[in-house]
């Protein structure tokens, strides 16, 4: 499956083919940092008490379709037995249709914490009246006729435009500032004694991820001038210590197709409700590439979390075992695999693998 997947992937994607051969699986490299002893629980250190008492203001956030169901079980099931059962964050389950009453009962048994279910304001998910439907269904007959994943789709677009700048406007969002993005039927390998939130939350971060990979160019065309255009016009919203040298190798002028993968996410919903991001995401909108093209949220956020906060603010979490079919980040380091029981095979681990970036964040990372 993965060699078939690999395969396609080689002659589909030009970044791809260039970079990998299945042989050529690097390893070796300085791990990254981790999270610090002082936010483990319980604390195994007399002065390791900064996690025991507080709690983020967080909470996981799913979209999901009733017809998930079943991989929305897995998903909470396992996040709940390997972290949040010890901790308690809430969930916000979110929809286009209303949740039906099956949906609500067999997710609510699987967790003692607040689970609330919205339904998505219909401005938030549909194709605005001014994108030009005929231009949109002959771009998306042309995309799904070059085997473009989801080229075809106008609910995929829908969800990466409702992703990108809409889930963090949501009623039941309001409240809490920080979250953490999980999908139906990914899976979390290893047990996680430390609270993620309240790492980020004092060492001034705004997004966590755990795999970063390419983008396939061809659903992107236009996105990386429009960028550039936005940098051009506002340039007082661009970090001093940014990460462009991530998303670039020539000074920003050509885009190397690196982001983070966001079905994982963990990131500080005041950093999209702030002004920079607003801007962006706005003029991107309306530029119509979410429907013309088919603009993922992956690279919308890590572009912009990349150019408007500083690198320091962006984090690796080596230590959150973590799959999304065909892919799985496994920890880096026996002793952190061994302390968190993961379930992942470490040799199978994504991060040096060709069609991942985690060599240029190392490389960047060290610059
Ligand atoms: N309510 C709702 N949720 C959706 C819809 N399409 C996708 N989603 C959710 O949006 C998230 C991303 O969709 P996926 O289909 O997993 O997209 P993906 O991860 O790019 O692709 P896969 O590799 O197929 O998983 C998941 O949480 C889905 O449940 C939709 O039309 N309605
Ligand atoms: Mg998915």
């Amino acid at each position: 499956m993965l060699v078939i997947f690999h395969s396609i992937l080689r002659f589909s994607h030009e970044g791809y083919g260039r970079t990998t051969s299945l042989s050529k699986i690097f390893k070796g490299k300085e791990p990254a940092p981790l999270v610090p002893e002082a936010y483990y629980f319980p604390p195994s250190e007399p002065n390791a008490t900064l996690a025991v008492d507080r709690r983020a203001n967080a909470t996981f956030i799913i979209l999901a379709r009733n017809t998930d169901i079943n991989g929305v079980v897995r998903s909470v099931r396992d996040i709940e037995d390997r972290f949040n059962s010890a901790r308690g964050y809430p969930y916000v389950f979110l929809n286009d249709e209303p949740f039906t009453d099956e949906f609500k009962e067999r997710v609510s048994v699987l967790s003692g914490s607040l689970m609330e279910f919205g339904e998505i304001p219909r401005d938030h998910w549909y194709q605005p009246d001014w994108i030009d439907e005929d231009k949109a269904t002959k771009l998306r007959q042309k995309m799904e006729e070059e085997n473009i994943i989801y080229g075809g789709s106008k609910s995929y677009r829908n969800m990466c435009r409702f992703n990108s700048g809409f889930f963090y406007k949501h009623p039941l969002m309001q409240k809490y500032r920080w979250y953490w993005r999980i999908e139906p039927e990914v899976h979390f390998h290893c047990d996680l004694h430390f609270d993620p939130f309240l790492f980020m939350e004092d060492n001034n971060k705004v997004y966590g991820w755990t795999i970063t990979m390419y983008e396939f160019e061809k659903t992107i065309p236009s996105l990386w001038g429009h960028v550039r255009d936005f940098m051009r016009m506002h340039p007082e919203y661009v970090a001093e210590e940014n990460a462009m040298g991530f998303l670039s190798h020539d000074g920003g002028n050509k885009y190397n197709l690196c982001h983070f993968w966001s079905n994982f996410e963990i990131a500080d919903m005041n950093f999209w409700r702030g002004p920079a991001y607003t801007a962006f995401f706005e003029y991107l909108d309306s530029r119509g590439g979410f429907y013309y093209e088919r603009w993922g949220d992956a690279p919308v956020h890590s572009i912009a979390a990349a150019i408007f906060a500083n690198k320091s603010q962006l984090h690796f979490f080596d230590e959150i075992g973590y799959e999304h079919n065909p892919y799985t980040h496994c920890p880096q380091r026996k002793e952190t695999w061994q302390r968190g029981r993961c379930s992942c095979d470490m040799s199978r681990s994504f991060d040096y693998d060709g069609y991942s970036c985690m060599r240029q964040w190392d490389d960047f990372m060290k610059s």
